[in-house]
């Protein structure tokens, strides 16, 4: 990786809160946004603002041109094979629901099954939650391992006839596992269900095609990867957006109206309700095309190398234990300390500027798993180095020092 990389992100030369460079460890929940993301969105205001798809004067075509270069920018980066196959959400959460409602409302009945993972983020849990009951149909889950992987015998041993959904997280946002979305989406095609996967966690850090993954949706969030907030995006095979009714009602997505009844617009419009994200699909735009200069392969090569390194490091401090399996581990690094709570470690290492994020991630029931309430979780971008791990390190060694029960020696002292 570029060692200047941190300069195209300028929140590090701005941040001067506490008197020390931050070391930001939290990409998993957001990431850093560079100047080009930044002045991408800033431009867009000062220069093309209008709504889009409904203006015949020229700002409003070159705004709805900006818009639709994103979707074709967002179809390239995940190979989609085409553009149209790209609906601009919020984020995955809202990839997530559009798919639950949208599919899962028209096409679950009784008895039917979904089948998800014990890894799950609660964007991919809730929505089932509802729909299973709306309609009856049955949660069902792929184990996880004592290595923190998903057990592929309990998918097989599960899935079946009555099997019409396999919705899975591709990377986890605890764990950083990887997990065999190719052969998990080939699983629930030969079964005659769909294959969603949650791809909030590996878009933004890995070459990803999904075609070549073979799974019917595949969901991300532009804020994950050096994007905006507010905007996301879902894949879908085209035919089944073509067969899907709509999820949000409004303007934008429909053909005609009247007054008791009405007909859609065709994919993705369908599916866009209301004034869309502009701003954020042209920070979006800009975002993939900065990660397409850096090269995917590169940041997935830098973030693994620094992640087997924080776990290798950490795990040599007392007390310190890591949750990650032994060999598919990304830049996500969740521990625990013995005797020190989660929210202690991360205040203790925010007063050394370092940022990392301590709770449940959204993962409650991985937690119930883990036999934990909360995890500690450092995760790394690509604007993180060696150097942000040693000092994770020794802010942790520190940290732990003041929670350590002193001998009683030294108390007598
Ligand atoms: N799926 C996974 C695997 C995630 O990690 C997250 C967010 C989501 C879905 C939802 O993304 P959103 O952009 O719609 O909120 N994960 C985290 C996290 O680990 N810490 O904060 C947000």
């Amino acid at each position: 990786m570029r060692s200047d990389i941190k300069n195209d992100f300028p929140i590090f030369a701005n941040w001067r809160e506490k008197g020390k460079p931050l070391i930001y460890l939290d990409s998993a929940a957001t990431t850093q946004k560079p100047a080009r993301v930044i002045d991408a969105v800033s431009e867009y205001y000062s220069r093309y603002n209008a709504n889009v798809h409904r203006g015949t004067y020229e700002l409003s075509q070159l705004a709805t041109d900006l818009y639709e270069n994103s979707r074709t920018a967002v179809a390239r980066f995940i190979n989609a094979e085409r553009a149209e196959s790209i609906v601009f959400t919020r984020n995955a959460t809202e990839s997530l629901n559009l798919i639950a409602y949208a599919w899962g409302l028209n096409n679950l009945k009784k008895g039917d099954e979904v089948i998800l993972s014990d890894m799950e983020h609660h964007s991919n849990l809730v929505p089932w939650h509802i729909i299973s009951r709306h309609t009856g149909a049955v949660l069902k889950f792929i184990r996880m391992n004592s290595d923190f992987q998903l057990d592929l015998q309990s998918l097989k041993d599960n899935i079946g006839p009555r099997t019409k959904v396999v919705s899975v997280v591709h990377v986890s946002n605890v764990l950083g596992t990887i997990n065999p979305v190719k052969e998990i989406c080939r699983l629930a095609h030969e079964a005659g269900a769909i294959a969603i996967v949650d791809g909030a966690q590996s878009a933004p850090h890995m070459p990803v095609d999904v075609r070549e993954i073979g799974c019917d949706f595949y969901a991300l969030s532009g804020h994950k990867m050096c994007g905006p907030t507010g905007i996301g995006a879902l894949y879908a095979r085209y035919e089944l957006l073509e067969r899907m009714e709509p999820f949000l009602g409004g303007g934008e997505m429909i053909n005609e109206v009247f007054p008791t009844t009405s007909n859609y617009a065709k994919p993705p419009y369908k599916f866009e309700a209301g004034t869309p994200n502009i701003a954020g699909a042209v920070g979006l735009k800009a975002a993939v095309e900065y990660l397409e200069a850096v090269g995917l392969k590169e940041v997935e090569e830098h973030e693994i190398a620094l992640g087997d390194y924080a776990a290798r490091r950490l795990a040599e401090i007392e007390g310190v234990r890591i949750f990650r399996p032994k060999t598919t581990g990304t830049g996500v690094v969740s521990f625990t300390v013995e005797n020190v709570h989660p929210h202690d470690i991360s205040t203790i290492l925010d007063s050394e500027g370092v940022a990392i994020r301590a709770g449940h991630h959204c993962a409650q029931p991985l937690m119930r798993k883990l036999q934990v309430q909360s995890t500690a979780r450092a995760s790394f971008y690509i604007y993180n180095d060696k150097s942000d791990v040693e000092v994770l390190a020794s802010a942790l060694e520190k940290g732990i020092a003041l929670f350590r029960p002193r001998k009683k020696a030294d108390v007598t002292k």
